[in-house]
């Protein structure tokens, strides 16, 4: 992705930022958890320009799927110390599984927060630009555990990364909170 597209993103998101929630299994409802320490916002359909539509719509080209079963791009900002520990994209009983993520490297200017998958031991070192994209689930949908990554802390300055989750169908933008 083009460094000013990147730096849009970011600009889109950053007056949106909040601590990151995750959905609690027991109670259903989104809860700030130590898994996931970054600030993050979603680009929704009221927030979403001509710029985010492209990138969606390159996303979906590259990634073979339907730009209409992607969630709104979501901006994470992680600060020294902060991260995303080892997780699965998946959610659990869905019945419209997150099938591939995407994630878009946006910024430079920071240490550490490499992303780390430790079943095959592979670390992405992200450069500026660069865009990350992986399965989450095997051909019979169910959740691909060799697909559990972490965004390792930041150790100094501030990443900035665009995730795209992708379903396996379309989803209704407007009925997500
Ligand atoms: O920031 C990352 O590197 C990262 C790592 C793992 C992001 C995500 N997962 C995600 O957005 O799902
Ligand atoms: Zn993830």
């Amino acid at each position: 992705l083009p460094i000013s597209e990147c730096a849009h993103v970011a600009g889109v998101a950053a007056p949106m930022l909040a601590p990151a929630r995750v959905i609690d299994p027991a109670s259903g409802r989104w809860v700030t958890h130590p898994v996931r320490t970054a600030d993050d916002a979603a680009i929704g359909p009221a927030n979403e320009d001509m710029v985010v539509r492209a990138i969606n719509a390159r996303i979906a080209a590259a990634s073979g799927t339907d730009i209409a079963a992607g969630e709104p791009l979501t901006v994470l900002r992680y600060r020294p110390g902060q991260q995303y520990r080892p997780h699965l994209d998946t959610m659990a009983d869905a019945a419209n599984q997150r099938v591939m993520t995407m994630l878009l490297y946006l910024n430079a200017g920071y240490r550490g927060g490499d992303t780390h998958f430790p079943a095959p031991g592979l670390s992405v070192v992200p450069a500026p630009g660069d865009a990350l994209l992986f399965r989450n689930t095997l051909p019979d949908g169910r959740p691909d555990r060799l697909s559990r990554h972490a965004g390792q802390p930041v150790l100094a300055g501030t990443k900035w990364l665009a995730t795209r989750w992708i379903r396996a169908a379309p989803l209704d933008p407007w009925a997500l909170s």
